[in-house]
């Protein structure tokens, strides 16, 4: 029997995208490389060995990918601003980079698509990192002056504002694992990159209040972040229990207390310190925490899955061994983003995974979002919007074998359903979840792996940059028109 969900009335749909992963024009226009432009050079940093010069072509297919969304009947468009198209050397304004958001935010308009503007999705500009990036102060600084550049000239046109995407990648990620650029694996730097990214993100609300209230404007203004959910392998063990709480600590609180609480979760601070040397206060100055948690608008959930852990019995007392730092064949450093709990085991819970090794249970996105609204967005009485879901998964081509407008696309399908479903539930639940932006429009540059993971809703052929709407768009589009999901 199938069953009709009905999501509140101006629920928000669309769709989200970043610019480093499809806009290409890697050197118009006066456009400054990026931290991902100069990784694309290192050998062995990308999948397969691929760059971002072209990506999906989106900077000149600009009109066309809004006549797309426009079709699938996308309501909110979320897309992120090229730092070093705006500022080529992260400083100095480039107005030619500025222009090509004012042509998108006018299209969109002349489409009925609200934008979502993101200002920080990874792309910092290369001139900054080369002193220092996000383990310099300055850096934050520079990031606030960025975002009023960009409230200049766009402000007044976009309704709601991101400041960043998911730090815990800028910084984990970028500067502890050794995946994302800059390719670092030094958890000093990575503490420091955290309470860098956080106070750039204050710096910058402070910024963009200002000028909003000068302007008699009032967009909404927060920050997206990636969550997890983590669950004990065995909730009777205590190193287990010890492991979900030092791996939530890490990837959840250790964001969401000082942008809600105006605090760092103690507890984090000291794994982090005892257990790897790192010490993240060392980097906080007086007055930092009040910018953290001015308050905000909205708060950005990223969800693609949870996970089960395991701890071991000894491994909290006594100090991880350090085979943690591995090189790879390119003499790259690698180590884990666990920072202070490299130790915790992830344990396969036996769920089907998509095509990124990821586990797929929708049922953590509902625990998330009550969980986010009951300690932090409820008594802010501020929103949750799901700001990325979704899924890679290769291409289903059709029974001739080609890859063609409605193309089968039936796990990304599913996938996308069955997390509205746990969305709805959450609502039910009493969350105050008020959108739902799929992970990706278009098939696109997945970082550190190329172009070999597909997240579109609509197939993009890198040969002939020919898109092709899949049968997930179709599907999507209906959800949309009805604000409601059909389930089995
Ligand atoms: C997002 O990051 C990005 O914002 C977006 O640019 C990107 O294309 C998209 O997701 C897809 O990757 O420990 O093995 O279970 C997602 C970041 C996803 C980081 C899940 C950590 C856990 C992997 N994260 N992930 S695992």
């Amino acid at each position: 029997m199938s069953h009709r969900l009905d999501f509140p009335r101006g629920f928000r749909w669309g769709a989200a995208t970043a610019a480093a992963q499809i806009e290409g024009a890697g050197r118009e226009d006066g456009k400054g490389d990026s931290i991902w432009d100069a990784l694309c050079r290192r050998p062995g940093a990308i999948a397969d060995g691929s760059d971002i010069e072209v990506a999906c072509d989106h900077y000149h297919r600009m009109p066309e990918d809004v006549a797309l969304m426009r079709e699938l009947g996308i309501g909110t468009y979320r897309f992120s601003v090229s730092w070093a198209r705006v500022m080529p050397d992260g400083r100095a304004v480039n107005p030619a980079g500025l222009d090509f958001y004012s042509r998108l935010i006018d299209r969109l308009a002349e489409a009925g698509i609200r934008p979502w503007l993101t200002l920080y999705h990874w792309d910092l500009p290369e001139r900054l990192q080369q002193a220092g990036g996000w383990v310099n102060r300055d850096t934050a600084s520079l990031f606030a002056d960025y975002a009023g550049a960009v409230y200049d000239r766009l402000g007044g046109r976009v309704p709601t504002w991101t400041t960043l995407n998911e730090p815990w990648c800028s910084s984990m990620l970028s500067y502890a694992a050794g995946e994302h650029a800059p390719g670092h694996a030094d958890p000093v730097e990575a503490v420091a990159a955290v309470h860098h990214l956080l106070l750039a993100h204050g710096k910058a609300v402070e910024v963009l209040r200002e000028k909003a209230a000068r302007a008699g404007e009032s967009p909404e203004i927060g920050l997206t972040l990636n969550f997890t959910v983590a669950h004990p392998a065995d909730p009777s063990s205590e190193a287990d229990r010890d492991a979900a709480r030092r791996i939530d600590g890490l990837r959840n609180r250790l964001f969401t207390d000082p942008v809600f609480r105006g605090e760092y979760p103690e507890d984090v601070l000291q794994d982090m310190r005892s257990g790897a040397g790192a010490d993240l206060a060392r980097f906080v100055r007086p007055g930092d925490l009040e910018l953290i948690g001015a308050p905000i608008d909205v708060l950005g959930v990223n969800f693609y899955n949870g996970e089960m852990v395991a701890g071991a019995a000894e491994a909290s007392s006594s100090p991880a061994p350090d085979p943690l730092v591995r090189h790879d064949r390119f003499g790259f450093p690698h180590r884990s983003a666990n920072i202070g709990s490299e130790w915790v085991r992830s344990v396969p819970r036996g769920l089907p995974r998509t095509d990124m090794g990821w586990e797929v249970e929708p049922d953590d996105l509902r625990q998330l979002l009550v969980r986010l609204h009951r300690d932090y967005t409820g008594p802010a009485g501020i929103p949750l919007v799901v700001t990325e879901n979704g899924a890679a998964y290769a291409d289903q081509p059709d029974a001739a074998g080609f890859v063609d407008d409605a193309a089968p696309d039936d796990s990304r399908t599913a996938y996308i359903r069955d997390h509205l479903a746990a969305v709805h539930r959450a609502i039910q639940e009493g969350a105050d979840v008020d959108g739902y932006l799929v992970w990706s429009l278009l098939d696109n540059f997945e970082w550190a792996l190329g172009y070999t993971k597909r997240f579109g809703i609509v197939h993009v052929d890198y040969e002939t940059q020919e898109r092709t709407p899949k049968a997930s768009a179709l599907w999507y589009r209906d959800v949309i028109a009805a604000n409601a999901v059909t389930t089995e």
